[in-house]
Order: structure tokens, then C-alpha cells, then sequence
């Protein structure tokens, strides 16, 4: 199988989080794709294909936003990094303010997701790195992997959050529907629900969203991914979401598994695409599912047996020095 990553992925380097109340250190550390990157073998640079497959999914204005924020962040003389303070969450709309903190706050969800100055170029190349497995799926190849990093199933088509700033599954699945794939689904098995990703297809019935997560009841992102949420317009019923207790391990995680990939069978895809994220490995520190190591083999060979032609975008994951078994465990899968 092809492996895509490139390295300004690892230039991006926040110092710290807001949450529970104060700063912690940044979970999505570089070091993640390190290990990986020692787990795999026979890992390529992606080609550069530019910012028309990424302005496919995402707004240009937030793209750019991306961009500017940390320098301007610097020319007002603030430490450490970007970080939001105040959100627009009534009444949103396109507005032009040049103050830092209202442009950034106008396009992020949270606190959690800092911007620095090499946070585009990573974002970038983690695109790019999706891109290049999507090329390789679309011309023939069975499967592919986009070792991408910084994640990106939490980012909506203007806004950042949960460690995202463009969604590569996102920009992936759009980019098979432009070569003429005619129906794409993705399956997000991160621990945390894909907001971003479901957003984005919210009212699209060529796109499939399914997701198996931990219950958005007791964990981020809280305001999306419960099962109620089955997408609307041409989009009705082509979301489906599969929350799931802290504690679960692999008989349940592979029923609700089950579950998706008979509902993505009866929508029929021509690919497909897997947000696949490690967290919800048992020894994750910011998650609570309890999945194994040699778990993510068994998972992935059932959706391998399904069929599809599969593009695997690389999203969480936070036990560093577990992180390379876990993925290499799914690649076997395959
Ligand atoms: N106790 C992804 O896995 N939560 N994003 C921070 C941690 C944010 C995770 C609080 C988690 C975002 C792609
Ligand atoms: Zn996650």
C-alpha cells in the first residue's frame, strides 16, 4: 500500500491547549508522525496539486484567514500562540474585521486548536498527503494511506477545532467526486465524532457519513454526532451516527463497525474513504474507549473484505509510543 506524508506536516508545533480551565500541553504533537513514520516502511512526498482541491471544500476567505491570523498575532505583539476568546455563535455571517481575535474567533470552535505560523503549511501538506492517496485509489490501486497531520475531521468548510484546520477526508472524498466517482463514503472511526466532515455533507446525498465515536453526551465534540443526527435535505438519511459508551471494547466497537458498513453497502459507494484515528486505543490519555493493538487488524480487515477501493486518512491518536503499532495493526488489516 502507498503511505503520503510530507514533512513541514511536522513543522506545526503549538505549545499548549486551553481547556479544564487553563493551559495544558498540546496533545497532537509532531513526534506523532515520527513514530509512524519508523512503524511504515516505504513512505512517499506527495505531489503539490495545488489549492483548487482544497477551495473545493473549504471557503477561500477562511483558507486565507488561516494564513494571516499568526502574523498577525506576532505584529500585535502577543506570546505564545493563537488562540481564540470570543465566538460568534448567534447570527453568523460574513463580516470583515481586521482585529485578530475577531477573525480568528470567527472561524474556530474552540479553544484547543492554536495556530501558529507553520500551522498552514502542515494543514497544507496533510491535504495534499490525502490527495495524493486519493490520485492513487482513483487510478487503480486497492487501498492507499494519507499519513496526514495535523488531523482534520473536526475543520468545516470556514472554521478550525479539535486539532483541525482543513478536513483531508473531507477534501479527499470531493476530490474522487470531481475525478467521476460518482458515490463516496466515509467511514470516521476516530474516537471523537467528525463534526467538520458531517457538516460539510450535511445536505448531500453523493457522499455517505457514517461515524462510530464516543458519545458526544460525555465527550468533545458535545453539540454533534448524536444519533439523532441523519443529515437533511438531498443529505437525509446519508448520515449515520453510532455513539458509544467510555469502556467500549472490541466485540461492541465491531457491531456498530457491522452497522456501517451494511448501511454504506446499501448506498453503494464507488470508494471509500476511513478517518482513521488511534484513539481509541486503551491507553490513550485523552480518551476512554478500550480497544487493543491487535484490534485495529480485525477492524480493518472487515472493511477491507467489503471491497471498496479505500483511501485511509490518518486523524488521532495520542499514546505516542503506542501509535506506530496501532496503525501499522490496521495497514495489516488490509
Ligand atoms: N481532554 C482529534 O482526535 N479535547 N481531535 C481536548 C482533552 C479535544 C481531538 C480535551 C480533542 C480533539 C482529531
Ligand atoms: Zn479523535
Amino acid at each position: 500500500m502507498r503511505i503520503f506524508t510530507h514533512p513541514l506536516q511536522a513543522a506545526h508545533r503549538p505549545r499548549d491547549e486551553f481547556h479544564n480551565g487553563g493551559l495544558t500541553p498540546y496533545a497532537d504533537v509532531p513526534e506523532r508522525l515520527a513514530l509512524m513514520r519508523a512503524a511504515l516502511g516505504g513512505i512517499e512526498t506527495p505531489p503539490d496539486a495545488g489549492m483548487a482541491p482544497i477551495l473545493a471544500v473549504h471557503d477561500a476567505a477562511y483558507c486565507q484567514a488561516l494564513q494571516d491570523v499568526p502574523h498577525l498575532w506576532c505584529a500585535a505583539g502577543r506570546p505564545g500562540d493563537a488562540i481564540p476568546y470570543a465566538f460568534p455563535v448567534a447570527r453568523r455571517r460574513a463580516l470583515s474585521l481586521s482585529r485578530v481575535d475577531a477573525l480568528l474567533g470567527a472561524h474556530a470552535m474552540d479553544t484547543v486548536t492554536p495556530l501558529t505560523v507553520d500551522s498552514w503549511a502542515a494543514a497544507y501538506w496533510s491535504s495534499q498527503s490525502a490527495l495524493a492517496a486519493t490520485a492513487a485509489v482513483v487510478g487503480g490501486d486497492r487501498s492507499a494511506f494519507a499519513l496526514s497531520r495535523p488531523p482534520g475531521h473536526h475543520a468545516g468548510r470556514d472554521y478550525c477545532g479539535g486539532y483541525c484546520h482543513l478536513n483531508h477526508a473531507a477534501v479527499a472524498a470531493q476530490a474522487a467526486r470531481d475525478a467521476g466517482v460518482a458515490r463516496v463514503a466515509i467511514l470516521d472511526i476516530d474516537y471523537h465524532h467528525g463534526n467538520g466532515t458531517q457538516d460539510i455533507f450535511w445536505e448531500r446525498g453523493d457522499v455517505f457519513y457514517a461515524s462510530i465515536h464516543a458519545d458526544p453526551a460525555t465527550d468533545f465534540p458535545f453539540y454533534w454526532g448524536h444519533a439523532d443526527e441523519v443529515g437533511a435535505d438531498g443529505g437525509a438519511g446519508a448520515t449515520l451516527n453510532l455513539p458509544l459508551p467510555h469502556g467500549t471494547t472490541l466485540d461492541a466497537f465491531r457491531a456498530a463497525q457491522a452497522t456501517a458498513l451494511d448501511a454504506i453497502a446499501r448506498f453503494g459507494p464507488g470508494l471509500l474513504v476511513v478517518s482513521f484515528g488511534a484513539d481509541t486505543w486503551e491507553g490513550d490519555p485523552i480518551s476512554r474507549f478500550a480497544l487493543t493493538t491487535p484490534s485495529y487488524t480485525t477492524l480493518a480487515a472487515e472493511i477491507a473484505g467489503c471491497g471498496w477501493p479505500t483511501v485511509i486518512v490518518m486523524e488521532g491518536g495520542y499514546a505516542v509510543e503506542a501509535l506506530g503499532h496501532n496503525v501499522a495493526s490496521f495497514l495489516a488489516g488490509f
